[in-house]
């Protein structure tokens, strides 16, 4: 083989890692919304509120340590702990939301990782909300999940 198609051959191969790498990456992001204004948050920045953990298996399947941060803190660090109501967006459309006394009755966790990675679209990721003490209730039919939106790529508060 020649040296000019064994290179082509490594470019087509980087250009592979490349998009591997960052796709995901992209999908990692989260758009914050208020009105008209809206900012993109990395995987980073919404880890800068403290990492909970919590043990569990998701009632559409995946199981294992889930990581997130305490839904409150993350609006509070963001100058949106008074919001009046707040709302989720998934990648699949779904959308649901959650007023002030929701917030206040339950601790929301916002996911970010699963047993320590970042999550998979194909694994309900990039991000999303669960009540991890109402996992038994769920699972039990006594509490409706319908506020344990999986795949969120936007929070809109006003
Ligand atoms: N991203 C996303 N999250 C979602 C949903 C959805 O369709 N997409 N369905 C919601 C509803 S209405 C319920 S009851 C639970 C379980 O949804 P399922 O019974 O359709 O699986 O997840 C909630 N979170
Ligand atoms: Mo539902």
């Amino acid at each position: 083989m020649s040296l000019n198609k064994q290179l082509g051959g490594w470019r087509v191969v980087l250009c592979l890692m490349a998009c591997l790498w960052v796709v995901p990456a992209l999908a990692s992001e989260l758009t914050l919304s208020e009105g008209t204004e809206s900012r993109t948050l990395s995987l980073d920045e919404i880890e800068s509120s403290p990492l909970i953990h919590a043990e569990l298996r998701h009632p559409e399947g995946p199981a294992g340590r889930f990581s997130g941060v305490d839904l409150d803190t993350l609006l509070a660090e963001h100058g949106l702990a008074e919001a009046d109501r707040v709302r989720f967006i998934a990648h699949d459309g779904y959308t649901t939301f959650l007023t002030p006394q929701q917030r206040r009755e339950k601790q929301y966790l916002f996911v970010t990782r699963l047993n320590g990675e970042p999550i998979a679209l194909d694994d309900l990721g990039p991000f999303m909300l669960i009540v991890p003490d109402d996992v038994e209730a769920v699972r039990e039919g006594t509490e409706p999940m319908t506020r344990w939106i999986w795949a969120i790529r936007e929070v809109s508060v006003r």
